[in-house]
């Protein structure tokens, strides 16, 4: 009993080994049967026999014409060669010649053979991306760069520069220039007119504790001669020589021998007028502040200043008539 099993067990051991070579076999046949048609026992010789030209030429006539031209081959490449795992030209080479494949545009173009372990080949673009300034059509519509434009800075104001073969072209916002007296901000460091000799002149204020006169003068020394106190040097600015938009501003001199200021040339017919300080805005121009005007009827002062507060203060609790706003200095 012990021996029979033994025989048994053997004799499918044996079987199964067989029916696995058988198959490996067959498919090996089928790989080579486009090679060698006339051979199974050669078959893995296929290669070497695939001269062929014997193999071909068993299967028709033109074993001489082979022989004689090269030209033939040509003649069977035309006839076909499909991406099918067959040698469909029967030149010995599967699937060759067949030519690549390619799809998409820009950055997503790709191209893939156009056979694959005969699968015909599938062709799948890329992705897509923003335009970028780099040479490179990204967004893959077929342009380069798309004629590209984006918004610039410098320190004076805002602009536009362009893409130009890769790369980004000048930015056209205007650029900072040397400061000049203009009521204009050049270098654009956010003052207006700085930094430039002569170009505006300081206005000193002064008050008289007996009179209550505020003087206001170009001397920061002038009020010293009677009893005045220096407030304010450079109190407030304004232009030497006459710019857009400013008008003269007169010192004038009363009858009450009080100081006053204005722009009108006959001092309001109040008073003598003493010439022109410098040139006062009419407007609210770069980097001006108003200039508040009131007046005080019990003692004849005009009072200037550049403080909302001390104005408010001197009409609410001293006082003083509110005249408004003269006009804008620096
Ligand atoms: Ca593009
Ligand atoms: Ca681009
Ligand atoms: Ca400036
Ligand atoms: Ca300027």
């Amino acid at each position: 009993m012990h021996g029979a099993r033994h025989t048994l067990a053997l004799v499918t051991l044996l079987v199964g080994s067989a029916g696995a070579c058988a198959g490996a076999n067959s498919g090996e046949g089928l790989f080579g049967n486009s090679i060698g048609d006339g051979g199974d026992a050669t078959a893995t010789e296929g290669p070497t026999a695939g001269g062929s030209a014997e193999g071909d030429g068993g299967d028709g006539g033109s074993a001489t014409s082979a022989a004689t031209d090269d030209g033939t081959d040509t003649d069977d490449t035309e006839g076909g060669e499909v991406c099918n795992g067959l040698d469909d030209d029967g030149d010995g080479i599967v699937d060759d010649g067949i030519p690549a494949l390619g799809c998409g545009m820009g950055v997503c173009m790709v191209q893939v053979p156009g056979c694959d372990a005969g699968v015909p080949a599938q062709c799948f673009p890329g992705s897509p991306t923003d335009e970028l300034c780099n040479g490179l059509d990204d967004d893959c519509d077929g342009t380069v760069d798309d004629e590209l434009t984006r918004s610039c800075d410098s320190s004076c104001g805002v602009g536009q520069q362009a893409c130009n073969a890769g790369t980004w072209g000048d930015c056209d916002a205007p650029p900072p220039t040397a400061e000049t007296c203009n009521v204009a901000d050049d270098d654009c460091n956010g003052a207006v007119d700085d930094g430039v000799p002569g170009c505006r002149v300081g206005v000193h204020r002064w008050w008289h504790p007996t009179t209550g006169e505020h003087f206001y003068s170009l001397d920061v020394n002038e009020g010293l001669c009677c009893g005045f106190t220096l407030e304010y040097a450079d109190y407030y600015r304004l232009y030497a020589a006459a710019q857009p938009q400013t008008v003269a501003w007169y010192r004038c001199y009363g009858d009450n021998g009080l100081h006053h200021y204005t722009t009108d040339a006959n001092c309001e017919g109040l008073s003598v007028n003493e010439g022109v300080m410098g040139y006062i805005g009419q407007v609210a121009l770069p980097g001006s502040t108003p200039l508040l005007r009131s007046y005080n009827p019990a003692n004849g002062d005009h009072f200037f200043t550049t403080s909302q507060a001390e104005h408010d203060n001197a009409v609410d609790a001293l006082g003083f008539v509110d005249e408004g706003t003269v006009g804008h200095v620096w």
